[in-house]
């Protein structure tokens, strides 16, 4: 890029130079040097335009008879590549350069350059005046007591931006700056006015030089209207992220700076990956602010230098030497480049009056960085007014300059006025819009502001939640069944064998299990925020007791069963249904202490967790904002965490007493191989159901899944359980009702069978009893003595069962 640039400086240069030392002034004329310093390279290459300008300037001025008459403008132009640096560097030299001595500064044109000379200029006693910097802060009086502009801080444009946001009623928008002073200084005055007038800024987002994550990040929060700050060079790699982010088109407004060069986009650049093509599209109809610095030749007032817009523009093609104008960088800021140096020739002009009333009286040519001339010049500058062929010029007291702030908009690749602002009338807000191009809009008409975002409340639809109910209630009815079932046949020995009690406690566990799937349901799509809270605690509790009572029952039984068949000293210490229900009690009490300490510690509340968004599929305009309304606590993962470790344990402790006792061999007694394929349900089960239900956001699927899982666990439970008590019932019909029914010779057959059955069981029963009382020790025969008359007790049972059985004889 600078090599490329290189010979269109030294062209423009020697064009500047060449016509001042060219001209033959009589010996009378007296030099003035002017210092230029001109960014001809850099990220703001305005110089290639300005310079030219400038030099046209210079020479009309010297040519005119009324100004500065007597005296010789000589311009020393240098290139500070718009870096700060090299225009420290350059303006040092010449001003060590006492072969010369520099009346006034011109420059530089960008603001990383302008803002350390104006800085350091000042200590010469010199007034700087520039044609082209935008920072906001060279308004600063106290930093740069001597510097002027002819143009407006970008914050000035700020004026525009909001003009049009009120207009189209836009009340949301995202800014993205690149972070050097010029654009972070303007955009920080932009939030700060913007939020004065209640506009909302949805983004400031700020880069270096890769705005990517940024550009998306404003796609992200949903912005439509985006102000940017930035170089041409970092619009290029802005609008290439815009394009891939698609965010172009009718439903996106870029407001942008109007300085940049032509077709700025269409430049050959390799640090972009997109197409001249792609670029034409991302750009499309972007809106730019600028001074209005070509004003047309209608209606306006003729310039101090008697040239009107379309007279300059001929003069300085010839200058410049192209037809082209508006492929020079800068192009924009050639009539302030011009206007700059007639500042400067009156500045001088009428200083020389106030010059010779000083005692000793003084002329230009005695300046010498004295601080009485510059006194004058600085007066004189700050009450200047005059028409010149950018407009009128005046100075604000901080040494900017107001002026008109045109609107255009990039219609076909062109930049088409469509508006006019002035500030200094009126409100200083209105925007001119006719006698200008119309906005196209590419979907016909403004675009929103921002998209309509919508809550979408995600709870559980009714009829999951009615078909989980029903599947509760199934399971409820089941396990009163097998209440009913274990009530009534109580009595029974093979249900009496398989303790009823502590059956009865299991089949009110299982019903709280179902109760919990019925809780799980509740949600704020059918309960206020207070019953949702309920439910979530009463759900807890529901599945945590229910789960003790359940395995807790099931366990003590095993536990029972492996005290009287495994261990020796086992008549000692036969357990009694009431202790076994101690034990049960003492699980659930443990759950109660750790429910209760949750409550207090750490109480459930319902929490709004917000999903992805999700744009609507038929207008993208509406995005939906899932919210999923939990149960949760700060330490929740603990706390469930607590119960999981417990009810492990439980589960462990059953499959250890289950395996102990998988040898006796008395069905109605143990349920041991039963008790293996609950507690394999349930690990299984809760190692799906676990994992799944923190991931699943859905809360359909979510409470369908675990429901699910609730409701197989606890009927597959009752059922292995449950169903071959059922059978054996069946198998093994009374005796008493044998014998009260027996009225027929079929049902006579039955009850012999059902005899033989029962017979056979208590057979067993009596040989592991005998067993157990012929391994007893001495020290606990008294204990043995008692479990012998039971087996005796079991054995006349037998006897007599047998002998109520016809068909007996054959299994003695
Ligand atoms: N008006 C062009 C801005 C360049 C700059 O201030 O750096």
């Amino acid at each position: 890029m600078f090599w490329f640039r290189l010979p269109v400086f030294f062209v423009v240069i020697t064009a500047a130079v060449r016509p001042c030392d060219s001209l033959d002034f009589s010996n009378s004329t007296v030099k003035l040097y002017l210092l230029g310093l001109f960014p001809m390279t850099g990220s703001w290459a305005g110089g290639q335009a300005v310079l030219p300008a400038t030099k046209l300037a210079v020479q009309d001025i010297n040519a005119n008879p009324d100004i500065l008459p007597g005296y010789e403008l000589v311009l020393i132009p240098k290139d500070t590549s718009c870096d700060g640096g090299e225009a420290t560097d350059v303006m040092y030299r010449e001003l060590f350069n006492r072969s010369t001595t520099k009346i006034m500064i011109l420059g530089a044109g960008c603001s990383i350059a302008t803002e350390p000379t104006a800085q350091a200029s000042h200590h010469w006693n010199l007034i700087q005046i520039s044609y082209g910097s935008s920072s906001p802060k060279l308004s600063s009086r106290t930093l740069f007591p001597r510097f002027f502009r002819l143009l407006s801080p970008e914050s000035l444009y700020n004026i525009a931006k909001l003009a049009i946001f009120r207009e189209f009623k836009w009340k949301k928008v995202a800014t993205l700056h690149q972070s050097v002073p010029l654009f972070s200084l303007s955009m920080a005055d932009f939030h700060w006015d913007a939020k004065q007038r209640g506009i909302d800024i949805i983004a400031a987002e700020s880069f270096v030089d890769n705005p990517r994550a940024q550009v998306a990040n404003i796609k992200e929060l949903g912005a439509r209207i985006i102000v940017g700050g930035f170089y041409s060079q970092m619009a290029r790699r802005v609008f290439c992220a815009a394009y891939h982010q698609k965010m172009f088109g009718a439903k996106y407004v870029w407001i942008l700076p109007g300085w940049f060069e032509t077709e700025w986009w269409r430049q050959q650049d390799d640090s972009i990956d997109c197409s001249v093509a792609e670029m034409d599209l991302a750009t499309a109809n972007y809106f730019m602010i600028y001074l209005d610095t070509m004003p047309s030749d209608t209606n306006r007032r003729p310039s101090l230098s008697g040239l009107t817009t379309s007279g300059f523009l001929q003069k300085f093609k010839e200058i410049a030497g192209t037809d082209d104008v508006e492929s020079l960088s800068g192009h924009t800021h050639m009539t302030l480049g011009y206007d700059t140096v007639w500042a400067a020739a009156l500045t001088l002009h009428r200083a020389q009056a106030r010059l010779q009333e000083l005692d000793p009286a003084l002329t230009l040519k005695d300046f010498s960085y004295d601080g009485s001339t510059v006194k004058i010049f600085f007066q004189i500058l700050s009450n200047l007014t005059f028409e010149g062929v950018s407009g009128p010029v005046k100075f604000t007291s901080s040494g900017d300059r107001l002026g008109l702030l045109l609107l255009r908009q990039l219609q076909a690749g062109k930049r088409v006025p469509i508006g006019l602002l002035d500030p200094t009338i009126g409100s200083g807000e209105d925007i001119i819009w006719d006698g200008y191009q119309p906005i196209i809009w590419k979907g016909g008409a403004p675009p929103i502001d921002f998209i309509i975002a919508k809550d979408d409340y995600r709870t559980i639809h009714f009829p999951v939640f009615i078909t989980g109910t029903a599947f509760a209630v199934l399971g409820i009815i089941l396990a009163s069944c097998f209440l009913a079932f274990n009530v009534y046949f109580r009595k029974m020995r093979v249900i009496k064998m398989s303790s009823p009690n502590i059956n009865n406690l299991m089949l009110v566990g299982g019903m709280m299990a179902y109760i919990s799937i019925v809780l799980l349901g509740v949600d704020t799509g059918i309960a206020s925020e207070e019953v949702f809270i309920g439910t979530c605690k009463a759900k807890t509790w529901c599945l945590s007791i229910g789960f003790s009572l359940a395995f807790g029952s099931m366990f003590s039984k095993t536990w029972r069963v492996h005290k009287i068949f495994t261990n020796k000293t086992a008549m000692k210490t036969v357990l009694k249904d009431a202790r076994l229900m101690t034990s049960v009690a003492t699980l659930v009490l443990l759950d109660v202490v750790i429910l209760i300490l949750w409550e207090i510690f750490d109480p459930v509340t319902a929490e709004k967790r917000l999903g992805e968004k999700v744009f609507d599929e038929e207008n993208d305009d509406i995005v939906y904002t899932p919210i999923h309304t939990m149960c949760q606590s700060a330490n929740l993962i603990y706390w469930i965490g607590a119960f999981y470790v417990i009810n492990g344990l439980l589960l462990v402790f059953g499959a250890f007493l289950a395996w102990e006792t998988r040898k006796v061999s008395i069905p109605a007694l143990n349920d041991s191989k039963y008790i293996g394929i609950c507690v394999y349900n349930i690990l299984i089960l809760s190692f799906i159901g676990a994992p799944v239900s923190f991931i699943l956001e859905d809360p359909n699927i979510h409470f369908a899944l675990i429901a699910t899982l609730i409701w197989l666990a606890t009927t597959l439970t009752l059922c292995v359980v449950f169903g071959p008590k059922i059978k054996m019932r069946n198998d093994i019909r009374p005796a008493q009702n044998t014998m009260v029914s027996a009225v027929t010779h079929d049902m006579q057959s039955r009850a012999a069978v059902d005899s033989q059955k029962e017979i056979n069981l208590l057979r067993q029963e009596l040989k592991i009893l005998r067993k157990r009382c012929k391994e007893g020790s001495e020290e606990l025969r008294e204990e043995s003595m008692a479990a012998c008359s039971s087996a005796t007790t079991a054995s006349e049972a037998v006897e007599k069962t047998s002998k109520l059985a016809p068909d007996s004889k054959n299994d003695k």
